[in-house]
């Protein structure tokens, strides 16, 4: 069996018609929504809920007692008002996030996860879990993978395609033959990776979203954090829709 492999940069890329759904797909916001989602869920907490829509999640929290769940979010890169957390992975740490819900709402990257929510087999990724994910697409061989970018308010973003890019490298160092590109957006992604790949700091620094963190003020560990490379064997998946566990 082929694993064929699309990436696409943006939600609104991906073809609308439901049967055009492939049977596995990778939704990825290196800046920094899914390096969060990952080291939550490999710092123990039971779940990660996305959603796109704030008053959503405001609703959402009330069926789950204070002491048990975790409102993390951000627009435009600055914590929301009443939440507990915004949106750095360098936060979700054991003693906060452990055994708790995280209902979770970001610019980008919930919603990038909630265009796929229909694809059977949905997983997030980042840099820190590459190989992770890397490794469970070539276990479970989907015939058919999409890659997803969260971008920019709909525009393309650097850091998610160098990671598309790093996956698809890996896919085909361990698959080789098995594995197809399939799209020209997967070609150039994987062009990008081995451009950067000796300095990924430096790349999400380069990129425009890093570029507004920076003025944002200091976002050094974030960075930092971000651009580490296959550290956790954390595979978010969506267990249940917009619900995402450790697998
Ligand atoms: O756009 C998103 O989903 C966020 O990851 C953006 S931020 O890095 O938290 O600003």
């Amino acid at each position: 069996m082929v694993l064929k492999i699309s990436y696409f940069h943006v939600a609104a890329d991906v073809p609308d018609a439901a049967s055009a759904l492939p049977d596995a797909a990778v939704v990825i916001d290196v800046l920094r929504a899914t390096t969060t989602i990952a080291w939550a869920l490999h710092n123990g907490a039971d779940a990660v809920e996305a959603f796109a829509d704030i008053d959503e999640l405001r609703r959402a929290a009330e069926q789950w007692p204070e002491a048990s769940r975790l409102l993390l979010g951000e627009r435009g890169g600055q914590m929301l008002p009443g939440f507990d957390l915004g949106n750095s992975p360098v936060a979700v740490v054991p003693e906060l996030v452990a055994g708790k819900r995280l209902l979770m709402s970001t610019t980008n990257g919930t919603r990038a996860l909630q265009r796929l929510r229909e694809v059977p087999s949905l997983h997030t990724m980042a840099l820190p879990n590459r190989l992770a994910v890397a490794e469970r697409l070539l276990r479970d061989q989907p015939e058919q993978v999409f890659i997803l970018g969260s971008g920019w308010e709909g525009r393309y973003s650097l850091e998610d395609s160098l990671a598309a890019g790093a996956l698809a490298a890996m896919l085909l160092r361990q698959g080789g033959d098995k594995v197809q590109l399939i799209n020209d957006e997967i070609t150039a992604a994987l062009a990008l990776w081995e451009c950067w790949e000796d300095d990924l700091e430096a790349c999400l620094r380069q990129a425009t979203h890093g570029q507004r963190l920076i003025r944002l003020g200091d976002h050094d560990a974030d960075f930092r954090c971000c651009a580490e490379l296959d550290q956790l064997a954390v595979v978010p998946t969506q267990q249940e829709p917009g619900v995402l566990r450790a697998s």
